[in-house]
């Protein structure tokens, strides 16, 4: 029986998979590239689960051939992935080390080749490590780094990818990095971190009129927000003004200077106990809102907040890892919970109607602006059967379902434009190592041969249909 229209997507509608730089290249000390962050942090002891880095990762460096000619087979029609900063640039200012910029050429050339769009990141948490020894995106000068990285490699690549994002979840570099420490850098300053995302926040400013002036008018500048889709517990007010803090500290910190031009004054104010914001300056501002071409979301779950009754000790559970500091500052009075519901091996509730939620949330704020889904997808503790073969059925019921809210919401009027599968393979999952499997695509991480598993395929026949394929029984 034929699947009802509501499951049929627009023709142009892009069928893609994400990665980023770190968690698939390996290659970490060839062709001129030298340690960022990550690369610091992972070799720390304790840092990561099991001491794991990337330093192999999957090897997409070398094989980034074969892993093109996969997802052309697979029948996916966008891939968007990440720059390495210190590959390309490596003490994060001065020339270009041009072996490093020719491997992203020869990989989107490949791309090309397959008639695969290429979406380019130019930053996924990767600072070289020489700009944190010079104080890292706390410091005003990191923005004006990126700003120049960002031309460079505009200059370079701006030729032949179209799409580009300047930074990848800013909130986990500010407020991971330096607010809870369970990324890198590791600090744990909540004043830092406020610092940093405005510096990440001035920097994708800069970035964007730095890339306009480098590329060919029709190439289109985005960036990717982890929006968070805050919920409360309940309707009474406290409840309710922890849903606005938590809002502001997701998402208006970033969302209102690039998009409003304005920071939300209750952000100011909630957080006047660690900072004044003379860190920012008068026409930053002005700076961030740079016009953008479309906006990128990455949805995985929705959080649940209530007022905490009493006082709080410890670490509370916000789905972010583990640390006795908290990434949200001047909100020790505000509990996560869980919310209710399956969940997928990060612990996260699957929730699809978030994703719905927030698509037409950005639609009623930012009308006009074209969305897509740059990131989105689950990790399950995927194994191959005895005869090679990786089954996981509860990854293409995630998919479905939140594929499905993105229908719903085009059918109301979203203009969603594509969808980025994360994550194309199996990867390095930062803090938790190699243990959490997000990939369509099963790596065997001893031998790093690669195979499709039962999500790739159903979500390629998708791809090549433009129709979403039922969800097998289990
Ligand atoms: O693996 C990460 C990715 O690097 C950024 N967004 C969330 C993913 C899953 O945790």
């Amino acid at each position: 029986m034929p699947e009802p229209m509501t499951q049929t997507f627009p023709p142009t509608f892009l069928w893609g998979a994400a990665t980023s730089a770190y968690q698939i290249e390996g290659a970490v000390g060839e062709d001129g590239r030298t340690p960022s962050i990550w690369d610091t942090f992972s070799h720390t002891p304790g840092r990561t689960a099991g001491g794991e880095t990337g330093d192999v990762a999957v090897d997409h460096y070398h094989r980034y051939r074969d892993d093109v000619a996969l997802m052309a087979e697979l029948g996916l029609t966008a891939y968007r992935f990440s720059v390495s900063w210190s590959r390309v640039q490596p003490t994060g200012r001065g020339p270009v080390v041009q072996r490093g910029l020719d491997f992203y050429r020869r990989l989107v050339d490949e791309l090309l080749e397959h008639g695969i769009k290429p979406a380019l990141t130019l930053y996924h948490w990767d600072l070289p490590q020489e700009l944190e020894d010079a104080g890292g995106w706390p410091e005003r000068d990191t923005a004006f780094r990126f700003a120049e990285y960002a031309r460079l490699v505009g200059e370079a690549l701006g030729d032949r990818v179209e799409q580009w994002i300047t930074l990848n979840e800013p909130w986990c570099s500010a407020f991971l990095g330096y607010g809870s420490g369970v990324h890198a850098p590791g600090r744990t300053d909540p004043a830092a971190s406020l610092r940093a995302a405005h510096h990440l926040n001035l920097g994708h400013g800069l970035a964007v009129s730095a890339l306009r002036a480098a590329m060919p008018a029709h190439n289109r500048i985005a960036v990717s927000l982890n929006s968070s889709v805050v919920r409360p517990l309940s309707q009474d007010p406290a409840d309710l003004a922890a849903v606005r803090r938590i809002d502001d500290l997701a998402n208006g910190i970033f969302h209102g200077p690039m998009l409003h031009g304005a920071y939300p004054e209750t952000l100011v104010e909630a957080t006047h106990s660690v900072t004044d914001w003379s860190h920012v300056l008068d026409t930053d501002v002005h700076t961030i809102n740079a016009p953008l071409d479309a906006l990128g979301l990455n949805y995985y779950t929705p959080a649940l907040v209530s007022a905490a009754s009493g006082e709080v000790k410890g670490p509370r559970p916000d789905g972010h890892g583990a640390s006795e500091h908290s990434p949200w500052p001047c909100s020790d009075d505000i509990l996560f919970h869980q919310t209710p519901g399956e969940r997928t091996e990060m612990g996260w509730t699957i929730d699809p109607t978030g994703l719905y939620d927030l698509i037409t949330r950005y639609t009623r704020e930012v009308p006009g602006l074209p969305l897509y889904i740059t990131e989105n997808g689950a990790a399950y503790d995927d194994k191959p059967d005895p005869d090679g073969r990786v089954h996981d059925p509860e990854r293409i019921a995630y998919l479905h379902g939140h594929l499905s809210e993105v229908r719903r919401a085009i059918a109301d009027g979203a203009d969603v434009r594509g969808y980025y599968l994360w994550s194309l393979m199996d990867n390095f999952e930062w803090a938790y190592g190699y243990g959490k499997r997000f990939g369509a695509v099963y790596v065997d991480y001893a031998s790093l041969e690669r195979t499709p598993k039962s999500s790739a395929h159903w979500y390629g026949e998708a791809a090549r249909t433009g129709v979403l394929p039922p969800v097998p029984a289990v």
